[in-house]
């Protein structure tokens, strides 16, 4: 087992020599990668990957030396960083407050060909890939390898008693007398079918059973971990006593595969564990561009018994477990009795009844963790939402969106905020102008409060002009798509100026305001407004009772409001 945890003499030492060096500000990612190189849970790396390393295990699976090795761990980092090192520099990996982490002592630098990668680790180039849009969308350009010493592992707040490093989980291995446990990774809430999974893994292997959950990055989109971990938390209790323990891994997960189900197994054997559970579709990915899987469901399983004789630690393989309604129990999928109906609930049927508050059934999974799903995931009427009103000075936005606001008010159960243009131009943005940068820079706010608002709980209503399509989709993507409302007051350039009610198109016509929306400065119309409102045939009322409805439509008014 590798500990590349400097003495506390060393890490003084090199804690002081760190201020002569560059510092790296690691990515979440890379701050998982360096955890676990620094804790050993992945031995026998010693450090980001040497070139010779990399390309070895791309193509082979293999490092250099020939020790089983299927994912690339290297540290990319920017051109202009790369610009600035050089071989048999040191340099300081810090965490995002700057906390010193590592020092990297530079051996190789190179740029590697993200293409290849792509179809060496994942099999694909296609972006729908989790593990492939992050090497091409975030993943930077250059690598650099070499060994690297600790100076400390990152500090956590969250449920620290569960963070374990490989030597704590095989020192309460020993202390409890373990010596055959089979891992259980997963990184979804658990259910009835996990716990049946597990508990006939734990009864075929004659083991005890480590629930080894991924917390670090998983798939985008995944449950958040502090949900899941309470879900993992209160699924314990269902194991006889004694026979199972929970600890969390800090993995930043790849989506590979196959490839990613040897590397888990690897893992599970540096934390102590003699078996390794993998079922169907192990850390698969989903479905391709094309609709199709991105790999055959048991062609881990497939991989792992190729390579079985120099793993050291052994597969317990499993077929899906599905719910035999005659039974009243769960059985592998090749295991149910002719004729008989099957039960299931898929990740995304379940995620659609926890979004419409329908009920999840007890053959599904245990209440309290319906309970805990339902806290973090609740029906959309009781969610946060934003309404986004975009469209010329004087279209009618504030005036519609006011006559909004009182209608959800008296609707009542959620707060509501308005962003207002003018509100926000005085309290916010005082000190933007109208030019293209200042306006994004006014938008790129008020969207950053909405998401906020949102992502709490509450209802957030904006209405400023909001020009620029590209900004608005910035803002979409910021607040998440279910939860953000455009709005698109479509109100004629020859009414607003005929309306003129704050004499501004006066003055712009005049050339006294410059850079004046309509006049002299554009206005990019939406195409991708969720509704539109034309306010030549509708009055303030009525395009605000127009909104109300089409909230109703969408869910987010609902009847126990
Ligand atoms: S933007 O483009 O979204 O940042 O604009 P916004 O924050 O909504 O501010 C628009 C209000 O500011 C007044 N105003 C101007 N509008 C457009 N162009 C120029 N040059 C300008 N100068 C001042 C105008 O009153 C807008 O208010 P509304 O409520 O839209 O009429």
């Amino acid at each position: 087992m590798i500990d590349l945890l400097a003495t506390p003499e060393r890490a003084k030492q090199l804690h002081e020599a760190s201020r002569d060096w560059l510092s790296w500000d690691l990515s979440p990612r890379q701050l998982c990668d360096l955890e676990l190189l620094l804790n050993g849970g992945f031995s026998p790396l010693e450090g980001f990957m040497s070139r010779a390393d990399y390309d070895s295990v791309c193509s082979r699976m293999r490092l250099a030396n020939d020790t089983l090795w299927p994912i690339p761990i290297a540290l990319d980092v920017t051109q202009e960083f790369a610009k600035r090192i050089k071989l048999g520099d040191h340099i300081a990996l810090r965490e995002p407050e700057g906390m010193i982490i590592a020092v990297l002592h530079v051996e190789d630098i190179w740029e590697p060909d993200r293409l290849d990668e792509a179809e060496a680790v994942y099999g694909t180039s296609d972006s729908h890939h989790p593990g492939v849009s992050y090497l091409f969308q975030r993943t930077h350009p250059v690598y650099v390898g070499g060994r690297v010493e600790g100076l400390q592992l990152p500090q956590y707040f969250d449920f620290r008693h569960l963070r374990l490093t490989p030597a704590e989980v095989r020192a309460e291995f020993e202390r409890l007398g373990w010596r055959r446990v089979v891992a259980f990774q997963t990184r979804n809430p658990m259910h009835r079918a996990h716990l049946e999974l597990t508990l006939r893994a734990v009864r075929e292997v004659e083991a005890n059973l480590l629930v080894h959950p991924t917390v670090g990055l998983t798939k985008p989109g995944d449950v958040d971990h502090y949900t899941r971990i309470r879900c993992y938390q209160s699924i314990m209790s269902h194991y006889p006593p004694r026979t199972a323990k929970l600890a969390l891994l800090p993995l930043a997960m790849r989506m590979a595969g196959p490839r990613e189900a040897l590397w888990h197994a690897i893992i599970r054997k540096n934390y102590g564990c003699t078996h390794f559970i993998v079922g169907r579709d192990h850390a698969g990915p989903g479905k391709n561009s094309e609709g199709r899987n991105f790999y055959d469901p048991y062609a881990a399983q497939e991989l792992i018994s190729r390579h079985q004789d120099e793993l050291h630690v052994s597969m317990a393989p499993f077929k899906k477990m599905v719910y035999v309604e005659d039974l009243a129990e769960y059985v592998p999928e090749d295991e149910v009795p002719a004729g008989s109906r099957v039960l299931d609930i898929t990740g995304s049927e379940l995620r659609r009844r926890l979004m419409e508050g329908h009920d999840i059934p007890t053959w599904f999974t245990f209440p309290e963790i319906t309970q805990e799903l339902r806290r973090t995931h609740p029906p959309r009427y009781k969610q946060g939402f934003t309404v986004f009103f975009t469209g010329l000075s004087g279209a009618g936005k504030s005036t519609i969106a006011n006559a909004l606001l009182i209608k959800l008010l008296e609707i009542g159960g959620r707060p509501v905020t308005l962003l207002d243009g003018d509100i926000v131009r005085k309290h916010l943005s005082s000190e933007l102008g109208f030019s293209k940068e200042h306006r994004d820079i006014n938008i790129r706010r008020i969207g950053f409060v909405a998401s906020e608002i949102t992502k709490n709980g509450g209802i957030a209503i904006c209405a400023p002009i909001a020009p620029y399509d590209h900004v608005r989709k910035e803002v979409r993507a910021m607040i998440g798509d279910g939860r953000f409302v455009l709005t698109y007051v479509m109100t004629p350039l020859e009414v607003c100026e005929e309306r003129d009610r704050k004499g501004l198109y006066a003055k712009a016509r005049a050339g006294l305001i410059k850079e004046f929306t309509g006049i002299s400065d554009p206005y990019e119309a939406p195409t991708d407004a969720e509704i539109v409102l034309d306010t030549t045939s509708l009055s303030p009322e009525e395009a605000a009772q127009k909104v109300v409805l089409h909230l109703e439509h969408q869910g987010f008014i609902g009847t126990a409001d």
